[in-house]
């Protein structure tokens, strides 16, 4: 009774310790009035954080965010000078452009000079795409706020901080692992560092539409709904929706919070969104003749026991795990050039699904797959042990969560919300994630939710699941190795599996290593020979299971892991990919492209 009490006063105060003093999240930033803040970067590495604390360990007043000209102010001793410093690029992670920083775990300050005058009476907010991972942000030497957490969208109002004339940006970026971070300090990826996604400063007039949620209607499939939210002192105002292919105009009345919800009716002949057919329709939000345009596809995704079905129909997820890197140069993967690589691997092994491990990715890349009929699941980085009794531990996985679906919630192609990945069970993790299941459910109803869990031994010879997390989600969703960490590949001809909860069952990673070019005996681990058998032999035993929906093995491309220090074989790569880090096809990469062509004729 007394732990419950605390508890959940620890869960109550968690609000305050883990403040997001960022404004709401300005949605579908690409389509907006926006000027690109990317490019180089001046930067000051610094490792003792001399440029935020005096040597009392004390915040400093004028610390580096206060940019003074080296060259001009030489009233006071000044130890920096970012002008002689050099550049990074934005977006990009820090690790693969210069060798230095490789390793490189701590602080490094950003900063930008640019010129901007906004047109007159409308607002500039400052948008970031992501900063890994704590970012505090400065405008010309006046703090705007702090944002924590790598991969997940924010924002500042600037309207009133803009100077004409020149201004100063800078960013005090910090990518330190923490035992009470999300994800914590131990975690199978590179920690890369820097602002890696786009900065831009979005225009928008003093009045605007912020947000907005447009898709089928769960219980009705013949009918959009939603709502829209504007921003701004005048707010109970008239918004249209147009969605100009189905003939719809429709003008809604926003309320005293500038929120209205929606619905219109559509004809049953509309096209939906499916993998073979990504038909997304253009629609327009008019709010006092501004127009926000936006490409949106209508479908449904729901379960019926065993199985998972897209607009009512079963369907079968031919999937794989995608780390966010580069093909090539196995960097932070930033532009829509990159995400086109990686996703056209996926689409050539004969995908309509891809995992987007562990953490939310780049915008582009969840736009791009919508467009090229792939499927989605989106996780947020609840990754192994983290710590399930720290409140700000919660809140911060909490707020991941909310930015990720505010960011895509309007994507027709993501179907699953994941909310963690491998976690050991304890009641602590078990209401931690039932209150992020739940969470997600009330932001959204229009998708499922998942988790990637983990699998235990029934009984000799039988495999199950038994974690209490699947009475809650939408999917029996578990990792498995066997013939990897678990025996030989051999092993797999002697396993099967049996469930109790009739859910479908969705394999969200399996698979093992290989070093693309090493051939050698099938029986000897990291030759592309055993990798292939352990395909083979894993595809055969993942046919026996009884209501599989879906399979994402362990993963697309080899990935930089810090973890992974086999000599000559790693040499800090995960070596499961299914092509190298330089996008050469192993040979597991054809086992899987058999069977997801076989299972594409049926
Ligand atoms: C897992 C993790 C994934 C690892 C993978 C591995 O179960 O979810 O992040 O990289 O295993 O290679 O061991």
């Amino acid at each position: 009774m007394k732990k419950t009490i605390m508890l959940s006063f620890l869960f109550f105060s968690a609000l305050h310790l883990f403040s997001a003093d960022n404004y709401p999240q300005l949605v579908n930033v690409m389509n907006r009035e926006s000027f690109s803040l990317n490019g180089s970067w001046k930067t000051i590495v610094d490792p003792f954080e001399v440029g935020y604390y005096d040597y009392r360990s004390q915040p400093k007043k004028n610390g580096y965010f206060k940019d003074i000209d080296y060259s001009t102010d030489r009233s006071f001793l000044l130890e920096y000078n970012f002008a002689a410093d050099k550049t990074l690029y934005v977006p990009g992670d820090w690790n693969t452009q210069r060798p230095q920083l490789f390793y490189y775990e701590g602080t490094v300050w950003y900063r930008k000079h640019f010129e901007y005058t906004p047109k007159a009476d409308n607002r500039v907010f400052l948008y970031f795409g992501a900063v890994n991972y704590e970012a505090i942000v400065y405008l010309n030497g006046e703090k705007l706020g702090t944002h924590v957490g790598g991969f997940t969208p924010f924002n500042f109002e600037v309207t009133d901080k803009l100077k004409s004339g020149k201004n100063s940006l800078v960013v005090k970026v910090d990518n330190k692992r923490k035992p009470e971070a999300v994800p914590t300090v131990n975690a199978d990826w590179w920690n890369f560092g820097g602002i890696t996604r786009d900065v831009r400063l979005v225009e928008t007039p003093k009045t605007f539409i912020r947000d907005y949620f447009i898709q089928l209607n769960k219980n009705n499939p013949n009918e959009i709904s939603g709502w829209i939210q504007l921003d701004g002192s005048t707010k109970s105002e008239t918004v249209k929706l147009d969605i100009p292919e189905l003939k719809i105009t429709k003008t809604f009345n926003t309320n005293a919070d500038g929120y209205v919800q929606i619905s219109v009716p559509i004809k049953k002949n509309t096209t939906r969104w499916t993998p073979e057919n990504p038909k997304l329709y253009t629609i327009n939000l008019v709010h006092n003749n501004n127009s926000l345009s936006d490409k949106i596809g209508f479908r449904t995704i729901s379960t019926q026991g065993t199985d998972i079905l897209l607009n009512g129909k079963k369907i079968y997820c031919r999937g794989v795990c995608i780390h966010e890197e580069t093909v090539g140069n196995s960097s932070r993967a930033t532009n829509e050039a990159d995400a086109t690589i990686l996703l056209s691997l996926a689409k050539e092994m004969g995908c309509n699904f891809v995992r987007l491990a562990h953490y939310p990715h780049n915008e582009n890349m969840i736009r791009l797959a919508e467009r090229m009929g792939l499927m989605v699941w989106s996780e947020i980085p609840v990754y192994w042990t983290i710590q399930w009794e720290n409140p700000e531990t919660y809140a911060n996985a909490e707020a991941q969560l909310k930015d990720m679906i505010t960011r895509d919630k309007n994507r027709a192609n993501v179907v699953i919300w994941s909310i963690a990945n491998e976690t050991p069970h304890s009641d602590a993790r078990l209401t931690f994630l039932t209150n992020l299941a739940k969470t997600a459910r009330e932001m959204d109803n229009t998708r499922l939710i998942a988790a990637a869990m983990e699998k235990e031994e029934k009984r000799p010879g039988v495999m199950t699941v038994n974690d209490e997390l699947s009475q809650v989600i939408d999917l029996v969703s578990f990792n498995q190795y066997v013939g990897w960490y678990n025996g030989t590949w051999a092993k797999c001809d002697s396993v099967n599996w049996e469930f109790d909860i009739k859910k479908p069952v969705f394999i969200s990673e399996f698979g093992g290593g290989a070093l693309y070019g090493n051939y050698g005996a099938r029986d000897q681990f990291f030759t592309e020979e055993y990798q292939e058998e352990l395909f083979i032999r894993s595809v055969a035993m993942l046919k026996r299971i009884p209501g599989l929906a879906g399979t994402t093995p362990w993963l697309l491309k080899d990935f930089r892991s810090p973890r992974r220090t086999l000599s000559e074989i790693q040499d800090g790569f995960n070596r499961k990919g299914l092509v190298s880090e330089k996008g050469e096809k192993k040979k597991a990469f054809f086992i899987m492209q058999k069977w997801y062509n076989e299972l594409k004729g049926q």
